[in-house]
């Protein structure tokens, strides 16, 4: 930090002060993790000066032999990682690597089918104020709100009577396996191609602990920093008959120069994804969220889909009688950081949200268990039985700090 300190004292302090935050608090964001100090040490490296445009061997600028090796690298531990035909790490993020993927096969305004966002889809699948849906015409199908998984029987029946020319899977907040199989006979039942976004479990994926979608789809798509413990960036894989439509719609169809360090930061989180340490992280984290669901249960919430089969755990907090932003206010009061999240069939108002979404994905990369879990959810219970009691939170606050100096970020 000296550098930075001399340069810039304000910066310098809000950068220690955001790893104190990290250091002092408990992540539950689902679409977050703790990366490696190897994983920060690369993305500030010298790779962050290189400008590159094309891929490797056939760049418009010289100087290029080093990241052309690194991209090379990412892309051959991506392919054995993941089972893939054919990767392409350059996309800035997932949404990028979405709208890519779109691009590749898509005309403007053709039909998507894809998952609505207040049931567990994303912005970047066709939500209307993503471009997404502004340059194709996206329809969107739901989640039993009884179960709240999947209701198959109704994409099949969309997909029949829309004839989309593609079927997007995948969520950013859903907590159960997805059909692949399933959603792909779906999918050639009415000749769409199958898109798979996997940016929330490509962690999960990669240590082999929950199904892979990619022998299933034509293309899958994900990003690198939730539960894959990356740095920041999204990857497609998809079959290699796709491989020179999905080069020219990354390159330059979405995007100009990609970033360098962003590559290098991938090719190291693969390599790290195959070693077994990464592997416990990604079992614990499943256990976490399992333990966490059935603590919240014994407690009287309402889990969405009575469980959870990946990281997440979404909770309707109706029966409680608080809503979402409250209880994500009062808990973040607490050094416990989470997200409200809207539900399946949410009663409340537009912008008040009757949910939260939990991830198990930093705290399992903390090395915690099931004790923390026990003692997070007991806190977590009592401050939202009363969010308003200030001796509560004082006492619950030191806990939550002594329980983060017991298990260090990158300890
Ligand atoms: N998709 C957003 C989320 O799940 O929170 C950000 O990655």
């Amino acid at each position: 930090m000296q550098n930075l300190i001399h340069d810039d004292p304000q910066l310098a302090e809000l950068a220690l002060a955001e790893e104190q935050r990290l250091q002092n608090t408990i992540n539950l964001i689902a679409a977050e993790n703790h990366s490696p100090q190897s994983i920060l040490d690369i993305t500030g490296s010298a790779f962050n000066t290189k400008t590159i445009e094309g891929y490797p061997g056939k760049r418009f600028h010289a100087g290029c032999v080093n990241v052309d090796s690194v991209e090379t690298l990412a892309i051959k531990r991506a392919k054995h990682l993941f089972g893939a035909e054919y990767v392409n790490v350059q996309p800035h993020s997932g949404s990028s690597a979405n709208l890519a993927v779109y691009f590749s096969v898509l005309e403007i305004g053709d039909t998507v089918l894809a998952m609505s966002l207040p049931h567990g889809g994303h912005l970047s699948h066709g939500h209307k104020a993503s471009i997404t849906s502004k340059c194709f015409n996206f329809s969107h199908y739901e989640v039993n709100p009884q179960t709240g998984l999947i209701d198959y029987e109704q994409v099949r029946k969309t997909a029949h009577s829309l004839r989309p020319k593609m079927i997007v899977a995948g969520a950013s907040s859903y907590p159960r396996l997805i059909d692949y199989k399933l959603m792909a006979e779906i999918a050639k039942e009415v000749s769409a191609y199958f898109m798979v976004d996997m940016a929330h479990i490509a962690g999960l994926v990669a240590a082999g602990v929950i199904p892979s979608p990619v022998a299933h789809s034509d293309f899958t798509t994900f990003t690198c920093y939730k539960t894959m413990m990356g740095g920041r960036g999204g990857v497609i894989l998809a079959r290699k008959e796709f491989a020179s439509r999905i080069n020219s719609a990354v390159f330059p169809g979405c995007q100009g120069t990609t970033a360098a360090n962003l590559l290098a930061a991938k090719a190291l989180i693969f390599k790290l994804a195959m070693d077994d340490l990464f592997v416990a992280v990604q079992k614990k984290t499943l256990a976490n969220a399992r333990n966490m669901s059935r603590a919240f249960l014994t407690r009287g919430y309402t889990v969405i889909s009575g469980g959870t089969d990946n990281h997440q755990v979404i909770i309707d907090l109706t029966n409680k009688k608080i809503p979402g932003k409250t209880a994500e206010q009062a808990l973040e009061a607490v050094g416990i950081i989470i997200n409200r999240n809207v539900v399946p069939a949410d009663a409340g108002k537009p912008g008040q949200v009757s949910g939260i979404r939990l991830g198990s994905g930093a705290i399992s990369a903390r090395g915690m268990g099931s004790d923390e879990v026990d003692k997070l959810v007991e806190w977590m219970d009592c401050i939202m039985a009363r969010p308003h009691d200030t001796a509560l939170a004082d006492r619950v606050g030191r806990d939550v700090l002594a329980l983060c100096h017991d298990f260090p970020v990158n300890a």
